[in-house]
């Protein structure tokens, strides 16, 4: 199967932890290309409704979009379950996965709007880090349980969104009055999955 991609899109790593995480990277052949929300003509290599990435072509030609229904797709190739399934329930894995999702999208807004402003961060993008930083609130509220937990859909949108921001966000000290997160994090970042797919400029 084919992954059309960039090794700058949180929405990709989100879909490539989980390929690590199940053992699928060999099946995946990784096509990389450049967008951008502005861009109006179509790129042939990529056939996502919208031009967005990722986007995934499959051996017998489907093609699959966005990252979550991606990931759920590998999922049931790998026969596991527990990616939305696991020990801590699919209402609370789907949740989680929710609540880093959202986070995602507010982030992928700010770096467009401080882009459009030249690298200014006006009033629309302090609205968005702060929104960001409600969903690290409540995600501090759980993580302190994680590490006794096996890994799962949710937890690896977590981790994608928190290196996100500090790939692209480095001085947000999101760290900062989130002690269980930040402790979580550092454990997490140690895995195989995220040391293979880390974001590049
Ligand atoms: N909901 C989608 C979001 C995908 C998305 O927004 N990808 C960004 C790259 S990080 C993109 O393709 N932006 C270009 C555009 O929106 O035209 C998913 O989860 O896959």
């Amino acid at each position: 199967m084919r992954l059309i991609g960039s090794e700058r899109s949180p929405y990709v790593r989100k879909v490539m932890l989980v390929a690590h995480e199940l053992g699928l990277t060999d099946r995946i052949e990784r096509e990389n290309i450049s967008v951008a929300i502005r861009k109006l003509e179509r790129d042939p290599i990529n056939p996502n409704p919208f031009g967005q990435i990722p986007t995934l072509v499959t051996d017998d030609g489907r093609i699959v979009h966005d990252s979550f229904v991606i990931c759920d797709y590998l999922a049931s190739l790998a026969d596991a379950s527990w990616l939305l399934n696991g020990t801590s329930g699919r209402l609370d894995i789907l949740t989680r996965h929710a609540t880093a999702h959202s986070m995602l999208d507010l982030l992928l807004k700010r770096l467009v709007e401080r882009n459009r402003t030249n690298g200014v961060e006006n009033d629309l993008c302090g609205a968005f880090r702060i929104k960001v930083g409600w969903g690290l609130d409540a995600l501090e509220t759980n993580a302190g349980g994680w590490m006794q937990m096996p890994v799962e859909l949710g937890q690896l949108t977590v981790a994608c969104a928190l290196a996100y921001i500090d790939f692209r966000f480095e001085d947000d000290a999101w760290r900062h009055g989130r002690p269980s997160l930040a402790a979580w994090y550092e454990n997490m970042s140690a895995r195989p999955s995220m040391r293979a797919t880390t974001f590049k400029a």
